[in-house]
C-alpha cells in the first residue's frame, strides 16, 4: 500500500447536518456533494475522541454509495489516528450485527451507512450515524455535539492512497491504521445461537409439517437469514426470498409491512399458503412477523414476546423489565402490569432504549414502526425477532395466530392503526402540531363523538437514569376508555415533511376481539383527522400509507 501525506482540506460548514430520529438521511446526490460526507466524518472524529488510537467498527447496508462512503471513512480515520477499522467484507454490516460487532470487540463505536428502509439508488437515500461503545445510536448529546460542530468545522483529514480491497477477508494496513476486513455474519449468528434454542428449531423445520418464508426485500439480510435460516437450521432452500442485496433494493421500498412486503404477504394468504412469514428492512433492524393469513402488529409482537419470554433459552431466568416507545401501542405495557414487570414509556427512537438497557431496568424493548430487540445488542433486531418467533412456536407448537389469539384473550386486545401523509409541505405540517398544542388545554373533560378526553398533552420524557429531558415529542390525546390518538411528525424522510397518526383501542372482550381492525378504528380515525384539521391544513384527503 502506497501513502502520500495526510492531507488538511480547506471545507465550509453545511447547515442541514442535524441527525434526525436516526442518524443524518439525505439524497444520495446530496452526499455526494464535495464536502460534503467529509465534514460529517470529520466532526464525528473531532467530537468523539477516544475513536483516536481507538477501534472503529464500519459498515454498511449494501445501498448505493456504500462502497465509496467506506473508502473515504477508512481514509479519514487513518488520517485521524483511528488505530483499527473493522470493516464488514464488501463493505456490509447489518444495524444489529454492526451493533454486536461494537460490543464484542469493546471498540470505541461505529459508523454505520444506511437509510435504513427508505429506497436506494443515485436519485434515493442514503445515511450515515455514529454509535457509542454500548453498540447503541449515539444519544442526543452527541449527536446535537457532532451537529454543532459541522455548523463550525472548517478542514478535514484525509490521506491518499490505494483503494482498500473490501471484498477479501484479512488485515491490510494504511499508515499506522490497520484495516481488518471481516465474515459480516459469523459473530452476529454465533450470538442468535447462544441465545435461541437452534435444536429445536431444527426440529420444528426437519419433520416437514411446517415452511416459511423470509422476505429480505433484496437488502441486508439476505446473507444473514441464508446462513442462519437455511444453512444452521435446516429451513428449506429457497425459504429465504429476495436475497440478494442490490445497491437499489431491486427498485422497491426495503420496508417491511404489508403495502411494501406485498410479495410476502401473497405467499401467507390463501390457499397454500406458508405457516409463517417475515421479512426486514435495508439494514436489517426492522421485522415484520405473519403467520397463516394473520399479521402480528409490532406492538403486539413486543407483547407477545414478554409473555412468553420465559419459554426462550436466553431469556429463561426473567426478564427485568419492558420499554415501548410513546406511539407505541399500550399491549406491552397490560402484559407488563399483569406480570408485576417494569415499564417505561420513552420518546420514538432506539437511542431512547439505550440508558434504560445498560441500566438492567428492560430487558426488551419495541416499537410500532416494526422495531423489536433485547439487551443483546443496543439495535433493534430484525433477525433476532424472527428467530425469538420460531423459537417460540418450536416450542408452543400452536400457529402464530392461535398464539396472538390465546394473548388477547388472557390481556384484551390493542387494536392499532398507523395512518402517515407523506411527503406533505414542511409549514404546513408544523402548521397542525402548532393547532392540535393549542387545543391541548382546553382538551380534558371534553367528549369527541361519544369519546371522553383522559388527558391531552405533547409528550416531554426525562430519562430515568441520566436524568437528560427530551421535549415535544408527539401529541397525545388519550380517551377514558383507554383509547388514544398520537400525531407526529417523521424523523426520517428526505423530502418535505411526515405527519404520523397512531390509533389505538383497547378491547378486552374475546368475542369482540376478531373484529376487522378498519372498522373498529373508523370512529378515531374520524376524530382525529377532525381534530388535526388534516384535509384543510396538508390538501390530503387520504393518508399515503396505513400500517
Ligand atoms: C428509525 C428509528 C426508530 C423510529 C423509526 C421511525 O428507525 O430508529 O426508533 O421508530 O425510525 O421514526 P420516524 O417516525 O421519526 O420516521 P429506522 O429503522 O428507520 O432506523
Amino acid at each position: 500500500m502506497t501513502i502520500m501525506d495526510i492531507s488538511t482540506i480547506t471545507t465550509q460548514p453545511f447547515s442541514d447536518q442535524r441527525p434526525g430520529t436516526s442518524g443524518l438521511r439525505k439524497k444520495v446526490r446530496v452526499f455526494q456533494t464535495p464536502h460534503y460526507l467529509e465534514n460529517f466524518v470529520q466532526s464525528i472524529f473531532d467530537t468523539q475522541t477516544d475513536l483516536k488510537g481507538g477501534t472503529l467498527v464500519l459498515g454498511g447496508d449494501g445501498r448505493y454509495y456504500n462502497r465509496e462512503a467506506i473508502q473515504i471513512i477508512i481514509r479519514m480515520a487513518a488520517a485521524n489516528g483511528v488505530a483499527k477499522v473493522i470493516v464488514g467484507q464488501s463493505g456490509l454490516l447489518s444495524t444489529p450485527a454492526a451493533s454486536c460487532i461494537i460490543r464484542k470487540y469493546q471498540t470505541s463505536g461505529g459508523i454505520i451507512l444506511s437509510a435504513s428502509h427508505n429506497p436506494g439508488g443515485p436519485n434515493e437515500d442514503f445515511g450515515i450515524k455514529f454509535n457509542t461503545a454500548n453498540g447503541g445510536p449515539a444519544p442526543e448529546g452527541v449527536t446535537e455535539a457532532i451537529y454543532t460542530r459541522t455548523r463550525e468545522i472548517n478542514e478535514y483529514r484525509t490521506l491518499t492512497a490505494d483503494e482498500i480491497d473490501l471484498d477479501t477477508p484479512g488485515t491490510q494496513t494504511l499508515g499506522d491504521t490497520r484495516v481488518e476486513i471481516v465474515d459480516p455474519v459469523a459473530d452476529y449468528a454465533a450470538l442468535m445461537e447462544h441465545l435461541f434454542d437452534f435444536e429445536r428449531i431444527r426440529q420444528l423445520f426437519g419433520a416437514g409439517l411446517f415452511s416459511m418464508r423470509f422476505d429480505a426485500m433484496h437488502a441486508i439480510t439476505g446473507p444473514y437469514a441464508r446462513h442462519i435460516l437455511e444453512e444452521m437450521l435446516g429451513a428449506e432452500p429457497g425459504s429465504v426470498i429476495n436475497g440478494e442485496p442490490k445497491e437499489d433494493f431491486g427498485g422497491a421500498h426495503p420496508d417491511p409491512n404489508l403495502v411494501h412486503a406485498h410479495e410476502l404477504v401473497a405467499l401467507t394468504s390463501g390457499r397454500g399458503a406458508v405457516d409463517f412469514g417475515a421479512a426486514s428492512d435495508g439494514d436489517g433492524d426492522r421485522n415484520m412477523i405473519l403467520g397463516r393469513n394473520f399479521f402480528v402488529t409490532p406492538s403486539d409482537s413486543l407483547a407477545v414476546m414478554a409473555a412468553n419470554a420465559h419459554h426462550i433459552k436466553g431469556y429463561a431466568s426473567g426478564i427485568s423489565g419492558v420499554a415501548r416507545s410513546m406511539p407505541t401501542s399500550q399491549a406491552a405495557d397490560r402484559v407488563a402490569e399483569a406480570l408485576g414487570l417494569d415499564c417505561y414509556e420513552t420518546p420514538t427512537g432506539w437511542k431512547f432504549f439505550s440508558n434504560l438497557l445498560d441500566a438492567r431496568r428492560i430487558t426488551l424493548c419495541g416499537e410500532e414502526s416494526f422495531g423489536t430487540g433485547s439487551d443483546h445488542v443496543r439495535e433493534k433486531d430484525g433477525l433476532w425477532a424472527v428467530l425469538f418467533w420460531l423459537n417460540l412456536l418450536a416450542v408452543r407448537k400452536q400457529s402464530v395466530a392461535a398464539i396472538v389469539q390465546e394473548h388477547w384473550r388472557r390481556f384484551g386486545r390493542n387494536f392499532y392503526t398507523r395512518h402517515d401523509y407523506e411527503g406533505i409541505d414542511t409549514a404546513a405540517a408544523n402548521g397542525v402540531v402548532t393547532h392540535l398544542q393549542a387545543r391541548l388545554a382546553e382538551l380534558p373533560g371534553s367528549a369527541l363523538d361519544g369519546y371522553t378526553v383522559d388527558y391531552a398533552d405533547n409528550f416531554a420524557y426525562t430519562d430515568p437514569v441520566d436524568g437528560s429531558v427530551s421535549e415535544n415529542q408527539g401529541i397525545r390525546i388519550g380517551f377514558t376508555d383507554g383509547s388514544r390518538i398520537v400525531y407526529r411528525l417523521s424523523g426520517t424522510g428526505t423530502e418535505g415533511a411526515t405527519l404520523r397518526v397512531y390509533l389505538e383501542a383497547y378491547e378486552p372482550d374475546p368475542d369482540k376481539q376478531n373484529r376487522e381492525t378498519a372498522e373498529v378504528m373508523q370512529p378515531l380515525v374520524t376524530i382525529a383527522t377532525a381534530l388535526a384539521e388534516i384535509e384543510s391544513r396538508t390538501g390530503r384527503k387520504e393518508p399515503t400509507v396505513i400500517t
